[in-house]
């Protein structure tokens, strides 16, 4: 049993990952500033701490005497980091240098182990499919520019002071607590809220842009594994499935899942709009031996039975 940090552990995907820490027996708390995340989304008796990983003493208290802090708080939407440039950057980048300078200092024992939330959206508009780990960063958003940023201080945490850290790129992620009535939520949770109601969708440009969605529970499990075995060299991984899901397919599956007539629009496409998102698992496999199986539909009904 160990003691666990989860930042942004009241969002969608901590609110996940505290489940399974939880069921493992582990002890967690977290820090959030509840921007978009509920304490609802925790079960009873979860300590919360409401502050922001970009004030440094407040990460230091939440960190003080944990085993390993699991780093998921950032602003998560690609659109508000355009309206709200350096707000965001104060979240994203520097809440989490604030997080693997505390990491240093947190345990007697010495540093913990830190586990990130890194994107897709470090490669941009590179055209290589499916992107592997090697491949060119290139982004295209301030959020985008500040993981990847993550992932040079990542280095410099493990390799200057010797904080163990692991990041992962996840693709587009999706599943039960995913806000859908936020416009800055992922696709899914707009697309099935909507339609489960019989509204209208409005899609993008022409809709054949394509993403690799996976299914939340499966990537939880990532993290998870990652903090039992922290590894040298302040590593990186997708984490995705490999397949394509076009927008338009994703709005029709959706459709037929819930019975409802699909009633979609086309709108302009949006500004730096990523065309084709699609991973090459293959290093996230031989690294942890397992593989993100949940397939679209069953994750799909998933979601929309918790709605
Ligand atoms: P979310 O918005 O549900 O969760 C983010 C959590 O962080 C929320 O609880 C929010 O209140 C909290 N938070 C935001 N700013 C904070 C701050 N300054 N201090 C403390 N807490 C703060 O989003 P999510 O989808 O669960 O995202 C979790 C992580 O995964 C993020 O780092 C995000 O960038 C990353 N990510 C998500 C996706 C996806 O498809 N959902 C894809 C790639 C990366
Ligand atoms: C997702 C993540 C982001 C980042 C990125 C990695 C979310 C909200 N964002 O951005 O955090 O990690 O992946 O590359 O999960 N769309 C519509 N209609 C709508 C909403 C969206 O057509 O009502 C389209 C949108 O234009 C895009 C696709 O759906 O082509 C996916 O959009 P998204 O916002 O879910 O995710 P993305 O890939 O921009």
């Amino acid at each position: 049993m160990a003691r666990y940090l989860v930042t942004g552990g009241c969002g969608f995907i901590g609110s996940h990952l505290i489940e399974r820490l939880l069921a493992a027996g582990h002890e967690v708390r977290v820090l959030d500033d509840l921007s978009t995340g509920k304490r609802e989304n925790l079960p009873a008796g979860v300590p919360v701490s409401v502050g922001s990983v970009a004030d440094a003493a407040a990460v230091e208290t939440a960190m003080a005497g944990v085993d390993g802090c699991f780093h998921l708080a950032a602003v998560a939407s690609v659109d508000r980091s355009r309206e709200a440039w350096l707000e965001t950057h104060q979240t994203n980048l520097s809440g989490t240098i604030a997080v693997f300078d505390a990491a240093r200092r947190a345990n007697p024992r010495g540093p913990v182990p830190v586990v990130y939330a890194s994107s897709a959206a470090v490669y941009g508009d590179n055209p290589e499919m499916p992107l592997t780990e090697d491949a060119a960063t290139r982004p295209l958003s301030a959020y985008g520019a500040d993981k990847l940023g993550c992932e040079l201080h990542a280095r410099v945490a493990d390799g200057v002071h010797g904080v163990p850290t692991t990041g992962f790129r996840f693709f587009n992620v999706y599943g039960p607590r995913q806000d859908p009535k936020s416009p800055y939520s992922g696709v899914i949770s707009i697309f099935a809220g909507r339609i489960a109601k019989g509204e209208s969708i409005t899609i993008n440009g022409d809709g054949e842009q394509v993403r690799d969605f996976i299914f939340v529970k499966d990537l939880v499990r990532y993290l998870s594994a990652a903090m039992d075995t922290p590894r040298p060299g302040a590593p990186v991984f997708n984490i995705c499935t490999g397949r394509p899901t076009s927008v338009n397919r994703l709005a029709e599956v959706l459709a037929e899942l819930s019975g409802r007539k699909l009633d979609r629009r086309y709108g302009p496409a949006r500004a730096g709009d990523i065309r084709v998102s699609i991973g090459d698992p293959a290093r996230l496999v031989a690294a942890f031996g397992m593989t993100c199986d949940t397939p679209l539909e069953d994750g799909l009904r998933e979601t929309l039975a918790w709605l």
